[in-house]
């Protein structure tokens, strides 16, 4: 299970080597949404890496592909790393950290380039709510084991209009939420943790047909993230275990 792949990552390999750290790798399944947040912010981190731009060379973390839809979350050897069976999950050096949000704010205290929270508290805050209601309002109301129960247990025709539902709900609070801290991105015209959060989850919301032009807001930011390589080079279909189109 898991094959192991290289994938460069826009993190600096120069300063990582010269810093004595060691390797990062990244367990991963190329559609999962908590997974998608993760590798934004390696990304993210990778290009803002001090020497990142005078040499041009890059931190190779290695992508652990976890085949969610064969059950390798399952296994005992991937149970040792996660005990609930979710990805991501994160081995850098010697720390072991699972769930997308433990793993967020451990690069953010390890690596503090390129900040994934606001110095203003009050936006700082809207970060953490904004994450929140994706991570706990939403993805978990949607996530593969959660449809695949309802697919044999209620009906496959409820699946679709189950995941519309909560996650228009969450979109709708989103919006309101973000109406007044919104710039260029979700909370002013710098990236944050709330945007890790947003773009993969309006990535899985077109995926399911969900109408997006109720949510202009959120519609907007979509539009603004396509435009930043670190997010773009974390899109589902840009992984090592992506199906060949
Ligand atoms: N709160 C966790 C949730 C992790 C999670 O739900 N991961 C999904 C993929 S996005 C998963 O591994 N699903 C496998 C399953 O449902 O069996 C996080 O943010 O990392």
């Amino acid at each position: 299970m898991m094959e192991a792949q290289e994938v460069e990552v826009e993190v600096e390999a120069q300063a990582a080597t010269e810093s004595g750290d060691q390797q990062i790798k990244l367990y991963s399944y190329w559609r999962s949404s908590c997974s998608y947040r993760v590798r934004i912010a390696l990304n993210l981190k990778g290009q803002n890496f001090p020497l990142f731009s005078k040499r041009k060379k890059r931190l190779k973390y290695e992508y652990k592909a976890v085949n969610l839809l064969k059950g390798e979350q399952f296994s005992p050897e991937f149970r040792k790393l996660n005990p609930v069976g979710y990805v991501p999950v994160l081995v850098d050096g010697d720390t072991l950290v699972a769930d997308s949000f433990a793993i967020l704010m451990h690069l953010e205290e390890k690596y503090p380039q390129h900040p994934l929270l606001p110095p203003d508290l009050q936006k700082r805050a809207i970060n953490y709510q904004a994450a929140n209601i994706v991570s706990s309002s939403i993805q978990p109301l949607q996530n593969l084991a959660v449809l695949k129960y309802l697919e044999e247990k209620v009906s496959p025709d409820e699946k679709i209009e189950w995941v519309k539902f909560h996650i228009g709900k969450g979109f709708s609070a989103l919006e309101e939420l973000l109406n007044n801290h919104a710039g260029k991105y979700a909370t002013g015209d710098e990236v944050y943790m709330a945007d890790l959060f947003l773009a993969p989850q309006v990535y899985t919301a077109i995926r399911f047909q969900l109408d997006m032009t109720q949510f202009p807001l959120l519609a907007r930011l979509h539009e603004a993230y396509k435009k930043i390589p670190a997010f773009l080079d974390a899109i589902p279909e840009k992984q090592p275990d992506a199906p060949s189109p």
